[in-house]
């Protein structure tokens, strides 16, 4: 009996069928070693770009030691680096590119919370996994269960601060300042409105200012007059920078300690500032000086090969590359979105140079902070 045309069609359509499914399985075949693709939106332009450029640095540090190791059966990463210009619009882009196009498997990123907001959002529809490295705003984990971030939020970071500069320094009343128009200036704000009320100390003053200001008098000659204790401040570095210049232009005296959040973690602070930023005061999630043997090689490494020591962004890019070699290793594949959201919800006391590293059940930080003071143009440890 001869076959049916009908019949012919199926049983193509059959091998063929089987035949692509063959190349299916053939192209996702482990290559030695395998490669895993991951995307950094960074902010290497704008007003963020003081940040950007050292995480770049760390990731890269990170990126250059685990390929060297990779060997053939190990696992390779192909980054590829988007400048997220400091702006939501741009990260918007990047996120698009990098999931759409790139297909990468997760995105490290973005710099600024201000962007987080919204471009994690089109992760978390995707399906596609986010490490933030520097958001310290609250509320960016809660877009979803594809977000999580190694950088200590200001609610995790800002109390600490607040005790420790009270304790020994007995600050009473103090200035308040803020950006008003960027999620994690707004954050800090809030943090340490609480943190200082929480420490009945008096708030004499609040002062507002928005990005790409450049002349601080007014607010800080308010300041002045009513002689606080200290001056609080919420800012990203450019405006931080100026305010600390300023205030001590003005005569707020060097005994009146100047205190920031996370925007004032970057040496870019002391660069712009001077002599100005001697005695700052910021908590931080990490310290040049902590002794982990695993920090020391880092310290080291990372000066060698960019000529100046690493920044708290630095380490916490150069900690998420290895979060996510360790997730990749469990999740058992270099290309699985959702296995690799569910091995990073598994991270657990993981040895970083952050300290020993995991996840929150909401997918936050969970390493110790440390308040830190500028000291010969350095950031060393004040206290605990
Ligand atoms: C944020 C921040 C900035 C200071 C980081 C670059 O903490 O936007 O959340």
């Amino acid at each position: 009996m001869g076959m049916s045309a009908g019949n012919y069609a199926k049983k193509t359509a059959i091998v063929l069928a089987l035949a692509l499914g063959l190349t299916g399985i053939c192209s996702r075949a482990p290559a030695a070693p395998k490669e895993a693709k991951i995307g950094f939106a960074l902010s290497m332009t704008g007003a963020a770009a003081a940040y950007g450029e050292t995480q770049k640095n760390g990731a890269q540090l990170a990126i250059d030691e685990i390929n060297a190791r990779a060997g053939k059966n190990g696992i390779k990463i192909v980054p590829v680096f988007e400048d997220d210009a400091s702006q939501p619009e741009q990260g918007v882009n990047v996120f698009n590119r990098l999931i759409f196009a790139d297909n990468v498997v997760i995105i490290i990123g973005p710099t600024l919370s201000n962007t987080a907001q919204v471009t994690d959002r089109i992760a978390q529809k995707a399906g596609v996994p986010v490490l933030g490295i520097s958001n310290t705003a609250k509320g960016i984990t809660d877009i979803g269960n594809y977000i999580f971030r190694d950088s200590l939020t200001e609610m995790q970071v800002i109390p600490d601060t607040i005790r420790v500069v009270k304790k020994k320094l007995g600050i009473k009343k103090v200035a308040l300042m803020y950006g008003n128009d960027d999620a994690f200036t707004m954050s800090g704000y809030n943090a340490f409105k609480k943190a200082l009320l929480d420490s009945h100390i008096k708030i004499l003053t609040e002062q507002t200012f928005s990005k790409g200001d450049r002349d601080f008098s007014a607010q800080l000659t308010e300041i002045r007059s009513l002689k606080p204790d200290a001056l609080v401040v919420s800012a990203l570095v450019e405006e931080g920078s100026g305010i600390v210049s300023q205030a001590r232009e003005l005569g707020i005296p060097v005994s009146v300690p100047i205190i920031g959040g996370n925007g004032f973690n970057s040496p870019s602070l002391i660069k712009n500032a001077g002599k100005a930023a001697e005695n700052v005061i910021v908590g931080a999630a990490w310290n040049e000086s902590s002794s982990n043997p695993l920090n020391r090689r880092f310290v080291r490494a990372y000066t060698a090969k960019f000529g100046s020591p690493p920044d708290q962004f630095a380490a916490q890019a150069y900690a998420a590359v290895y979060i996510v070699l360790d997730a990749l290793k469990r999740a058992g594949s270099t290309d699985n979105r959702k296995a690799l959201r569910d091995a990073l919800t598994h991270v657990k006391g993981l040895n970083t140079v952050l300290g020993k590293f995991s996840f929150t059940k909401n997918r936050d930080a969970d390493c110790t902070p440390v308040v830190e003071i500028v000291k010969n143009g350095r950031f060393t440890v004040f206290g605990k």
